[in-house]
């Protein structure tokens, strides 16, 4: 056999292919090897840039500036969420379409006389670094050198020096943790930040935000963890396995037992939350209001709080009542209270459930208050006039109310209320005057299970996807009836109103209770009952209403930061705040108030045995208990309402 040398058999395989390519048409790619979009006639400009902070790490920015604008001045956003997808929706040549209803700036944008920037937070989304759950500030708990104040520095001091078409001036503002975010740049602030506002920031993760309330655990924030701290790109979501959240909770066991389920292990701020459930240092040393507080104040900032939040309800009022008294001037501290749900600021804002409130308030609140407050600040030629300190939304009559503090303590024609004191009376009633000074000590009662933890919604409960997001919403304003027909729920209900009653400001609950077990939480709700028809709106009729709630962990009744065992059958005094109401109950109305020992599954079950961290609770530690709540003689249960006198 010939064998053809090695070189000579390469050139004919390479001439026969050339043939064969000589005999074939080429249909050339139509794709080209780079393509510009043809932008010339958008009415604005994209940009964007990987601003370097000080230890080297590079943040993804989207600048977007309206054509033409000249001294413009800059409104920043730094997000966990992913600053493209805020605008990246739908591709336009109109600024204002891009932005959309994800933006609550749409209505300062869509003026064209302000440059948005966006941008992805240190270790998320296209951003470099590492990422820390709302990483806390330089310091015990954050042995870096950088933390949100310094990368917001470092942002803010490349922007003006980057961006020609500003004026120099920088607002920073942003909802939730982007309000969290806008509330660190207050901290040594860059001398060219001029305006802050903080919608319903996270500033206290466990006295009332999103982690725990009062130390009673919210289970919602593992599936936050996980979908946000799992991968950069929050791309693995939290699995279900039950079509009824409340079943998949209840059939894991505890809270720690669903974070195994899941895998939550190697998920950073999970274990975290689990390692710190009483109200320690770690937590202490980032709540904002604390931090703020022994801070300069030097940037003016507008504190956006919605009355019906149902992530961060704590955050907002607590910054401004420990910024207030440090506003010698009056001219930098401002708050907001809306009738919203969390970041319901940015949407539609006519209705919440089924609670019509007259036109859109959420719109009026962005093209009027949000606007002329930063125009106020940021505008070389502000328009003329100042902000108002508060503006509040009354509920109940739905009405916008300006003030200059708040809670006002005092509103014409008269200063002193009868009715502060609303007292829990034997078999179900409420009122206004306190029990006779002989009467005998006496008590209602019911049977805590935590087999069977009362729900926060009807069953099945959803808390993700579509469905759950809409429930999840408003599930504040939903209706309490059928929680009051519960055996395990105690109703107090006052009779029908004559004369209207406002309240405004920060209910406090004294409740006085006894169980037979040794730890227990108490829900506490305040409750407006409409009457049992109402002519124009049927859906109403005998609506319950919950104008102000909150949870509170036994074991912390007398030290948040060290919990104890409550002495079965004893009784104890539980004292605790409910979030801020700014309410009117109509006459004809009534005042209610339920109590009761869960809130499943968005907080986690008490046991009702005393064990060293509820996250590990054992399936048999889990009991039932008797609790009493006293409402008769000398030592009672009481609310003190912020009640105004009208
Ligand atoms: N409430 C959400 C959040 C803020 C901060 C930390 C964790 C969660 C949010 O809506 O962004």
């Amino acid at each position: 056999m010939h064998r053809l040398p090695l070189a000579v058999a390469a050139l004919s395989l390479f001439t026969l292919a050339s043939v064969a390519q000589a005999q074939i048409p080429s249909l050339p790619s139509e794709t080209p090897a780079s393509f510009t979009p043809a932008v010339g006639t958008f009415d604005y400009t994209r940009r964007t840039a990987m601003i370097p902070m000080r230890d080297g790490a590079k943040l993804y920015t989207v600048i977007l500036i309206p054509k033409g604008a000249q001294r413009a001045p800059m409104l920043l956003t730094r997000t966990p969420y992913g600053a493209d997808d805020r605008i990246d929706t739908h591709q336009s040549a109109h600024l204002a379409a891009v932005i959309g209803e994800s933006d609550v700036a749409d209505e300062l944008v869509e003026s064209g006389e302000y440059i948005r920037v966006l941008q992805d937070v240190r270790g998320k989304h296209r951003s470099e670094g590492d990422y820390v759950m709302t990483r806390p500030l330089i310091g015990p708990l954050n042995p870096t050198k950088v933390d949100h104040s310094t990368d917001t520095y470092d942002t803010i001091d490349w922007l003006v020096k980057n961006v020609p078409e500003s004026n120099g001036r920088v607002g920073i503002l942003g909802i939730s943790y982007d309000g969290f975010t806008s509330l660190m740049a207050l901290v040594h602030p860059h001398p060219a930040l001029r305006a802050a506002v903080p919608i319903n920031p996270m500033v206290d993760g466990w006295m009332g935000d999103d982690w725990f309330h009062n130390g009673a655990f919210r289970q919602s924030s593992l599936n936050y963890a996980h979908d946000q701290e799992a991968t950069r790109e929050s791309s693995v979501t939290w699995w279900s396995d039950n079509y009824d959240d409340y079943a998949s909770w209840l059939n894991a066991g505890s809270a720690g037992d669903t974070a195994k389920l899941h895998g939550l292990d190697t998920i950073g701020f999970a274990q975290k939350l689990m390692q710190h459930p009483a109200y320690d240092q770690f937590w202490q040393n980032q709540a904002l209001d604390k931090i703020l507080a022994k801070e300069p104040l030097q940037v003016p900032v507008l504190l956006v709080h919605s009355l019906w939040d149902q992530e961060d309800i704590y955050g907002a009022i607590h910054v401004y009542k420990a910024l207030k008294p440090k506003d010698a001037g009056n001219d930098k501290v401002f708050l907001l209270l809306g009738p919203w749900f969390h970041h319901q600021a940015r949407l539609d804002g006519s209705s919440i459930g089924p609670f019509q409130l007259g036109n859109d308030t959420a719109l009026f609140f962005r093209r009027v208050f949000l606007k002329g407050f930063l125009d106020h600040f940021l505008l070389d030629t502000p328009p003329p006039g100042h902000p108002f300190p508060v503006v509040a939304f009354q509920t109940g009559v739905n009405r916008w109310v300006p003030m200059g503090i708040w809670p006002p303590s005092c509103l014409p024609p008269g200063c002193v209320s009868a009715f502060d004191h609303l007292y829990l009376r034997p078999g179900g009633g409420l009122g206004f005057t306190a029990p006779p000074a002989d009467e005998k000590p006496g008590y209602d009662e019911y049977v805590a299970d935590p087999a069977k933890p009362v729900p926060f919604l009807p069953r099945p409960v959803h808390l993700e996807g579509d469905q759950g997001e809409r429930d999840w919403q408003t599930w504040l304003v939903s209706d309490q009836r059928e929680a009051a027909s519960r055996t395990d729920v105690l109703t107090f209900e006052s009779d029908k109103l004559t004369a209207p009653l406002q309240i405004s400001g920060e209910p406090a609950v004294n409740l006085v209770a006894s169980t037979s077990g040794t730890d227990g939480d108490f829900v506490v709700k305040l409750i407006d009952v409409y009457p049992d028809e109402v002519g124009r709106d049927p859906k109403l009729g005998g609506y319950q209403l919950m104008v102000s709630a909150d949870i509170f962990r036994g074991r912390y009744r007398d030290s948040l930061e060290k919990p104890s065992p409550i002495p079965a059958d004893v009784k104890q005094t539980y004292r605790f705040k409910l979030p801020d109401a700014n309410h009117v109950f109509q006459p004809g109305h009534r005042v209610m108030v339920q109590i009761q020992s869960s809130w499943f599954p968005l907080y986690d079950r008490n046991p009702q045995t005393y064990v060293d961290n509820i996250f590990f609770a054992k399936q048999s530690d889990y009991k039932k208990a008797t609790i009493r709540i006293f409402d008769a003689g000398k030592d009672t249960s009481f609310l003190q309402l912020p009640a105004i006198q009208q």
